[in-house]
């Protein structure tokens, strides 16, 4: 009976060991699955990258309003300060809690096909959070104030499933008519268009009554929704 413990001891030891690392860069929401139980949600391009072991640990990594200092002082030297942090803290701490031996893939959340990962789906999985029907993901604290940055795939044994979040809110009353608003003026097929229409897209997310005390600072919300540089302080 021994072994069984000594691998969850093992599989504790390495989750705790990322998410610190990143936490410390920003990046301070995780939450595990087993990749069956993502691939088993997901359309087959969207599974992830087989490691042979269908119950393969997968932690997805994601941020609230945490990342943002961050972002300031990697905009200093990065074009992409965003997406070259977390690629930057994600694969450090990949590097420091596996031995070299031990098979693992990461992927992040900006990939495209084939490699890309519903990372909504996934961060709905693993119990991080909920996936509204307004296409936002709501965390019990946080509300829909989250991004989801990455998915790390281990061979090792996942942790028993966890149970799903319940829905945190009531959508009808609170996202949806928001959501029908942005639709009105039309779906947004690409970033280009997403930042003709951000503001109606930002009152989706205003919507939400969970988690408003952790809402974005005004400049993260502007550059995210519209790469305007200029809150970084760098223009
Ligand atoms: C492509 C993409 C978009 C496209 C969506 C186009 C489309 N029709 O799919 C566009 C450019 C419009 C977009 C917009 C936004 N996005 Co976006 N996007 C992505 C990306 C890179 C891939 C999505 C994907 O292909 N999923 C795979 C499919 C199979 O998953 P799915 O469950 O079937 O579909 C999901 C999404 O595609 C999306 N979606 C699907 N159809 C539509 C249609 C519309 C109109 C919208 C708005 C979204 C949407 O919602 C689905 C879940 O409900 C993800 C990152 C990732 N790797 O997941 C971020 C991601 C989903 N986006 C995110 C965000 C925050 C936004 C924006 C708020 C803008 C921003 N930069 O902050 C807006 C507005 C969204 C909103 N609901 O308010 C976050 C969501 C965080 C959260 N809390 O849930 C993600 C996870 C990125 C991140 N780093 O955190 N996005």
């Amino acid at each position: 009976m021994s072994e069984p413990r000594e691998s969850a001891t093992i599989v504790t030891a390495i989750v705790t060991a990322i998410a610190s690392r990143c936490a410390a860069g920003g990046i301070d929401l995780h939450a595990t699955c087993a990749a069956a139980d993502y691939d088993a949600a997901v359309p087959p391009a969207f599974r992830l990258p087989d490691l042979g072991r269908p119950r393969a640990l997968v932690i997805v990594l994601g941020n609230t309003r945490a990342l943002w200092p961050h972002v300031r002082v990697a905009a200093s030297t990065d074009r992409n300060p965003v997406d070259e942090h977390v690629a930057r803290v994600v694969t450090a701490a990949v590097d420091a809690a596996l031995q070299t031996s031990t098979r693992r893939e990461i992927r992040f959340s900006p990939e495209p096909p084939p490699r890309r990962v519903a990372m909504q789906r996934l961060a709905h999985v693993a119990g991080l959070a909920w996936l509204a029907p307004s296409h936002v993901c709501v965390h019990p604290t946080f509300g829909p104030w989250i991004a989801l940055r990455a998915a790390v795939i281990v061979d090792v044994d996942a942790p028993p499933a966890r149970p799903p979040l319940p829905p945190p809110c009531d959508c009808a009353t609170g996202c949806q008519p928001a959501l029908d608003r942005a639709l009105a003026a039309g779906p947004p097929r690409d970033a280009t268009e997403l930042r003709e229409r951000w503001r109606l897209w930002l009152a989706v997310r205003d919507a939400c009554p969970v988690g408003r005390e952790h809402r974005y600072s005004d400049d993260q919300i502007r550059y995210h929704y519209t790469g305007d540089r200029s809150p970084l302080g760098q223009d």
